[in-house]
């Protein structure tokens, strides 16, 4: 996909517009270990998956270049980074999510962050895609709000959610990513997800505590434009293997 840059944000308006539903399997690095990668590749080969999400709260583990650069070599999905901050940064990936944490009032999160990589962002090719990234409460503490030291949105302040949404979308940003968490108890509500799609005209990412089958399907039928499965695929690589593809 290295060559064809500035096409991804397209083709997901594209995919909006088709009524064509879109999955990433989210691989966060430091969960991820080298000798592994190339059955992780093969799963993913296998999978229905249209796009690849690359990422983490934090990313301690050094292996995120060798990871893209395998990942690049065996796969023609989109490669996209979705980084917890600015040292996860590498031009080996096509894209870029790049993040305001909209419900959250921590300044770094909001604003600094994207001051510090904007001027790393200049130097590569990476296609940066604007994304209003609202994190919902899920039943328990998730590392998005202790690393980010900021307090979700409740499930039930549908106005506050939707505002906040509505406030990004009006900010410019070219998504809307509604995160309950990784490893999250409770996913993002289909009521929450129908309330935001049905009121912004951008495409909505929904992820968090996404565990099975039914679910993905749910949500898309919601209105999700793309599902993210981190952790159900990380502890079963074999994940998809019973799934229609959606494609
Ligand atoms: C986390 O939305 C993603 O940022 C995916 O969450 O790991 O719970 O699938 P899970």
């Amino acid at each position: 996909m290295q060559n064809q840059t500035k096409i991804i944000y397209h083709e997901i308006l594209k995919a909006k517009e088709a009524h064509k539903k879109l999955l990433a399997i989210l691989l966060d690095p430091d969960k991820i270990e080298v000798k592994s990668i190339p059955a992780l590749v093969q799963k993913i080969q296998l999978s229905p998956a249209t796009h690849i999400f690359v990422g983490g709260s934090i990313v301690t583990n050094f292996i995120l270049e060798e990871l893209l650069t395998e990942l690049r070599n065996s796969i023609d999905l989109p490669i996209v980074l979705f980084p917890g901050d600015p040292t996860q940064i590498s031009d080996k990936a096509d894209a870029i999510l790049f993040l305001s944490l909209l419900s959250g009032r921590n300044s770094d999160y909001l604003i600094e962050y994207q001051v510090q990589a904007a001027p790393i962002l200049k130097k590569t090719n990476l296609e940066i895609i604007s994304t209003g990234y609202i994190l919902i409460e899920s039943g328990s503490e998730t590392a998005v709000a202790r690393v980010s030291k900021t307090t979700p949105l409740q499930r039930e302040n549908l106005d506050l959610v939707l505002a906040t949404a509505q406030a990004g979308e009006m900010l410019g940003t070219k998504l809307i990513y509604l995160e309950a968490g990784s490893g999250a108890k409770q996913a993002i509500s289909l009521q929450m997800i129908s309330l935001i799609a049905k009121n912004v005209s951008i495409p909505v990412i929904v992820g968090g505590g996404i565990v099975t089958l039914r679910q993905i399907q749910e949500a898309h039928q919601a209105g999700a434009d793309l599902v993210v499965i981190g952790t159900a695929f990380e502890n079963d690589n074999g994940f998809f293997e019973t799934i229609k593809p959606t494609k």
